[in-house]
């Protein structure tokens, strides 16, 4: 079935997002802004400990921000990794997709090119972010376990009523991460890509893992070979997993989400409890759950 406009995303905490966003394209608007709006509304929230402004911090105590954006139509892309000190990561890697060159910028440099273009400054690290990040510390590092859990990305995919898609993701990466280290977020094909002709996708989980798949480009990839976004999403964590497995004995945690060009949806995890958000013509938006298959 063919959607008139459609919205995809991982994570509840996106679904105030998807909730105004899903106006805008009802209204209309290219799916470039759908997905700028809504991943800035996800930014700006400061209970969100995983994303943007409250954000938790590295090893150091900086929150450093990975954020990327892709237009499906034109292929353009842009990205950020290790940003600080930024309102919204988002606004720079979408403003970064309009480059010919320089599409993905990394700490100093991408702060730099952010302040010259205006974007406003900000201290992401909270109070709450620092407190959470201390008894965190004490449970994880202090008690000799790995602190490299619960990591959440918001990755969102918006279909507009001219078939533009367009995906973006934002993140501040693993907890207590090395400083300078990169996920997949934004990696293009790992964490996220958009073809307006084909689908799009986007992953949550462990980046180190994600990457080792290319997990988005797979997703997109096994749409174009003919598959459904459901059976794409399953068949490429599957066999990432299956990969993983083989050469390590364990994976860690995987979630894809995808969408065609007819804006039907598709979405895996090799986790419990997996929530997303969708939003279409036909259903407003609406939080659900997956879970891992047996
Ligand atoms: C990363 N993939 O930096 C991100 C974190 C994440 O759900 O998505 N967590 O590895």
């Amino acid at each position: 079935k063919k959607r008139k406009w459609a919205l995809i995303a991982t994570w509840r905490m996106a679904y105030e997002g998807v909730n105004s966003a899903s106006y805008l394209l009802k209204c209309g608007e290219h799916s470039s802004k759908a997905i700028t709006e809504s991943i800035r509304t996800v930014e700006d929230y400061p209970y969100y400990k995983s994303v943007g402004y409250g954000g938790l911090p590295n090893e150091e105590g900086e929150v450093e921000l990975d954020a990327a954006f892709m237009n499906g139509t034109t292929l353009a892309f842009g990205a950020v990794a290790g940003i600080k000190n930024i309102a919204n990561p988002i606004l720079i890697a979408e403003s970064l997709s309009n480059e010919r060159f320089n599409n993905i910028l990394v700490g100093v440099g991408a702060e730099k090119w952010a302040i010259k273009k205006g974007f406003m400054a900000k201290n992401m690290l909270t109070e709450r972010a620092k407190e959470f990040y201390q008894k965190r510390y004490n449970q994880t590092i202090g008690r000799g376990l790995s602190p490299y859990s619960g990591h959440d990305t918001v990755g969102i995919i918006a279909m507009d009523q001219l078939q533009n898609i367009c995906v973006g993701t934002s993140t501040s990466g693993l907890f207590m991460k090395r400083q300078g280290r990169v996920g997949d977020s934004p990696i293009i094909g790992s964490g996220f890509y958009a073809d307006s002709n084909i689908g799009a996708a986007t992953a949550t989980g462990l980046g180190e893992d994600l990457m080792k798949g290319c997990t988005s480009y797979e997703v997109v990839r096994k749409m174009r070979d003919g598959m459904s976004p459901q059976q794409a999403a399953d068949a490429t964590l599957n066999e990432l997993e299956l990969t993983l497995y083989e050469r390590y004995g364990k994976a860690g945690d995987l979630s894809v989400v995808c969408m065609n060009k007819n804006g039907n949806v598709g979405v895996s995890t090799n986790i419990d409890n997996f929530s997303f958000v969708i939003a279409t013509e036909a259903i407003p938006a609406t939080v659900y759950l997956a879970n891992k298959e047996n």
